[in-house]
C-alpha cells in the first residue's frame, strides 16, 4: 500500500485495546472494498518544550467547564499544526498483528532449557523470513534511509541505529531507539555466547555514543536492554529513556544488555543456553499454547 492522506475508506471493526494513561487506542479495521485487515494504531502526542510560546498562548481557545474560587477547568483547542497525533498503520496486518496488539491474559510462563530445546527453538525457526522483511529493508537500506542515527558496517560486529516506530522523535525524554545488528545468524538472547562479546559491548558503546550525540541523552540516562521472548527473532537491542515506564521495559520482558553481557563473563560461555527463563506472554500468543502455558499451574 501506498502513501495515504486521509482514513476516509477506513471502518472501524473493532477497538482491540486501549491505554488512558498512555493516552493510545488500537483498533481492527478495514478499507473499504478490501478484505485485508489494518491495524491502526492512535496515540496522543506528548508536550514539546517548544511548541509552548504557541500552546500556550493565543493560539489556543478555551472553552469553560467550570471556576470554583482560585480552580478553573477548561478544554482547549489547540491551532492545528499543535494538534497532531501519531497514527500507526499496519497493513495487511497478519493475525498475529492483530493479536498483539488485543488486550488479553498475561501469564508467567517458566522455560526451562529443555522447554527452550523442544519447543521453542523449532517454533523460532518455523516462523516465515518475510516477518523479517521490514528489519532486512532496513539493513539493506531499502527503507527508513534518511532516519538512520549510526551505523557500524563491519559485518561480524556491526550494526545500524535508528529510532523505534515507537518514539515520534520530538521529546529525548521520551528517547526510543533500536539497534539492528548486522549479522542475521542470530536470533535472540538465547543464542547469545562468549564470542558475541565484542558485538555486545560495541552496540552498547558505540549506541550510547551516538545517542548522546544526536540526542544529547547520556548513556546514565538509558535503559538498554533485549526482549526475551521478543517479536522479531532478529537480534537487536533496545535504548529507551530511562524515565519511560512501558510495559517493554518491565520485569517478564526486558533483560539488561550489562547484565547478559555479565552473565556471560561471570557465568559462563553457555550460560543463556543452560538458564531457566521466566517470562510474560500473553494467552493469544501461539507459545502460549506451544508451552502448555495453561498447564503450567494457572
Ligand atoms: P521486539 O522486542 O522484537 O518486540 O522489538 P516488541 O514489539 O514486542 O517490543 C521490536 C521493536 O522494533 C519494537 O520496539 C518495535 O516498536 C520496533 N519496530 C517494529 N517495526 C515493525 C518497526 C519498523 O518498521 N521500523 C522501526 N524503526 N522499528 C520497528
Amino acid at each position: 500500500h501506498g502513501q495515504l492522506t486521509n482514513l476516509k475508506d477506513f471502518e472501524v471493526v473493532e477497538v482491540l485495546s486501549q491505554d488512558p494513561l498512555n493516552k493510545s487506542i488500537a483498533l481492527l479495521g478495514r478499507f473499504a472494498g478490501r478484505p485485508d485487515d489494518a491495524v491502526l494504531l492512535l496515540a496522543r502526542k506528548p508536550f514539546d518544550a517548544a511548541d509552548l510560546p504557541a500552546l500556550a498562548g493565543p493560539g489556543l481557545e478555551l472553552q469553560l467547564d467550570f471556576v470554583n474560587d482560585v480552580y478553573s477547568k477548561y478544554v482547549g483547542r489547540p491551532p492545528p499544526q499543535h494538534s497532531g497525533i501519531t497514527v500507526d498503520l499496519v497493513y495487511p496486518a497478519t493475525a498475529k498483528h492483530v493479536q498483539k496488539h488485543r488486550e488479553q491474559k498475561r501469564i508467567m510462563v517458566i522455560e526451562t532449557p529443555e522447554l527452550y530445546e523442544r519447543v521453542v527453538l523449532p517454533y523460532i525457526r518455523a516462523i516465515p523470513p518475510a516477518r523479517l522483511q521490514w528489519v532486512y529493508n532496513i539493513l539493506e537500506k531499502k527503507k527508513e534511509v534518511e532516519r538512520m542515527i549510526f551505523e557500524d558496517p563491519d559485518p561480524v560486529n556491526g550494526f545500524m541505529l535508528h529510532p523505534d516506530l515507537k518514539w515520534d522523535q520530538t521529546s529525548p525524554d521520551q528517547l526510543y531507539c533500536l539497534a539492528l545488528v548486522a549479522r542475521r545468524d542470530l536470533a535472540c538472547l538465547r543464542d547469545l555466547a562468549e564470542p558475541h562479546l565484542p558485538l555486545l559491548e560495541n552496540v552498547r558503546d558505540k549506541g550510547c555514543q551516538a545517542i548522546q550525540q544526536r540526542y544529547g541523552v547520556p548513556a546514565s540516562c538509558l535503559r538498554v536492554f533485549l526482549h526475551y521472548q521478543p517479536s522479531y527473532y532478529h537480534l537487536h537491542v533496545h535504548f529507551a529513556h530511562v524515565a519511560l515506564a512501558s510495559p517493554g521495559a518491565a520485569a517478564g520482558k526486558a533483560i539488561l544488555l550489562d547484565d547478559v553481557i555479565d552473565c556471560i563473563k561471570t557465568c559462563g560461555s553457555d550460560v543463556w543456553r543452560r538458564r531457566t527463563l521466566t517470562y510474560q506472554l500473553g494467552e493469544a500468543d501461539e507459545l502460549w499454547r506451544l508451552l502448555g502455558a495453561g498447564a503450567q499451574g494457572q
